[in-house]
């Protein structure tokens, strides 16, 4: 199996995250692109990735697979321990909610932020929009303070247990560095979370 891979870039770094809980980084074969050098907006990488996005993950068998929580899912099943995804139907649907809620209330948000604000997207977003950054911004603050007071009263995001939930929001909090932004640092529950993903293995 082969994992197309940016460095630096969020949605394949979920994958890897996931992958190495698992403990099966050396499952596949990386192979870096560079985004910035528009390495993925060629007419032989949109083959494997119609979207021209990373991550791809490319089958023995050549099926590709894109959208990292589709990877996701493909890697849970493939090897079920330690379980990120859910046990029960109960469990399985927390989990894919909140995962969601975090992909989507925040990731994305923060990504429409980033995309829209930040000079170095400006070859990438065209036409980058103020009124966009500016609502995904707001958007994205107003989520984490949500997620925050979830927090103060849960040890992990979803389903009371360590899950894929937490790694999306994991790579997500870390993401907001670009902007220089550290909602770790200013909100108190979201700051101890993050220390409980480090006791788990997660750099700082
Ligand atoms: N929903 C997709 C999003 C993939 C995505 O947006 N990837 C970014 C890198 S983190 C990308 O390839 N961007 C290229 C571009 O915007 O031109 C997923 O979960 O995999």
């Amino acid at each position: 199996m082969k994992l197309y891979h940016s460095p630096k870039a969020p949605n394949p770094e979920r994958v890897v995250h996931f992958l190495r809980v698992k403990g099966k980084l050396d499952a596949v074969e990386v192979s870096e692109l560079s985004i910035m050098e528009q390495e993925h907006r060629t007419a032989e990488y949109r083959e494997l990735s119609p979207f021209a996005q990373v991550p791809v993950l490319v089958l023995d068998d050549g099926t590709c697979i894109t959208e990292s929580r589709a990877i996701c899912t493909y890697f849970e099943g493939l090897y079920p321990e330690p379980n990120l995804m859910g046990e029960t139907p109960k469990e399985k649907a927390l989990i894919e909610m909140w995962d969601r809620r975090v992909e989507l209330m925040f990731f994305i948000q923060f990504a429409t932020w980033f995309r829209n604000a930040h000079p170095a997207m400006a070859p990438l977003e065209q036409p980058q929009s103020p009124e966009a950054a500016a609502k995904g911004e707001r958007n994205a603050k107003s989520f984490v303070k949500r997620l925050d007071a979830h927090l103060g009263e849960h040890e992990f995001v979803a389903a009371d247990r360590f899950s894929i939930a937490d790694i999306t929001l994991y790579v997500a909090c870390g993401f907001c560095a670009v902007m220089r932004w550290f909602p770790h640092k200013e909100l108190e529950n979201l700051g101890a979370w993050r220390e409980r993903m480090k006791a788990l293995g997660f750099a700082g």
